[in-house]
């Protein structure tokens, strides 16, 4: 088997990236979750301090290694670090936050110069509050801002959401020879 992949969760405090790391990884996810104000605020008990990380065994074989940001920017020294190495990124958005586009713009800017090729993909959470959802304003802000990705819809609580994420990120990995 060839040496293990690593793909990073980043992305704002609630929009997902430990729940994603949960629903996909095939072994229970080390966590280092603590109870915090700022998840209250954001309709949660906990916050990822230092990070998470899971494993999945792709269906065509390959080993990939999860890591989740802490999405609180007090803890922003861990980014470089679980991004060393990494050969993309998946950023979730929250879409009920008011500054949601301009947030995932942002986050894009800071982990696509730390990825072969800026090869990220989009994934926008809990677009059940706003309708009708607004896919296409993320890719558009995205596209004006340098960055032309795939913006998808999700739920990361759903397993077949977030292996999406993965496959699309992978599936254009490919195809600029990131892998
Ligand atoms: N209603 C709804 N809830 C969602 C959706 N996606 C995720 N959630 C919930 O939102 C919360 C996300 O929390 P986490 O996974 O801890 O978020 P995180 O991105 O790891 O946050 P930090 O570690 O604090 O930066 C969980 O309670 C999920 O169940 C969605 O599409 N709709
Ligand atoms: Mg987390």
């Amino acid at each position: 088997m060839s040496h293990p992949y690593r793909i990073v969760f980043a992305g704002p405090v609630g929009a997902g990236k430990t729940t994603a790391i949960a629903a996909l990884s095939d072994i229970p996810p080390i966590t280092t979750e603590v109870a915090s104000a700022e998840a209250e605020a954001a309709g949660k008990r906990t916050t990822t301090v230092a990070f998470d990380l899971g494993q999945i065994l792709l269906p065509g074989g390959d080993l990939v290694q999860l890591y989740g940001a802490p999405g609180q920017a007090r803890f922003d020294f861990m980014w470089p670090l679980i991004s060393a190495g990494a050969i993309g990124a998946v950023i979730l958005a929250d879409d009920r936050r008011t500054d949601s586009i301009d947030v995932t713009v942002q986050y894009v800017r800071e982990f696509a110069p730390r990825v072969p090729a800026g090869n990220c993909v989009v994934g926008v959470g809990r677009t059940e509050y706003r309708r009708p959802p607004r896919i296409d304003v993320y890719g558009d802000a995205l596209a004006a801002a340098g960055f032309v990705l795939p913006v998808m819809a999700v739920d990361v609580r759903r397993r077949e959401h977030a292996l999406l994420l993965l496959e699309v990120l992978l599936a254009r990995l490919e195809a600029t020879d990131g892998v």
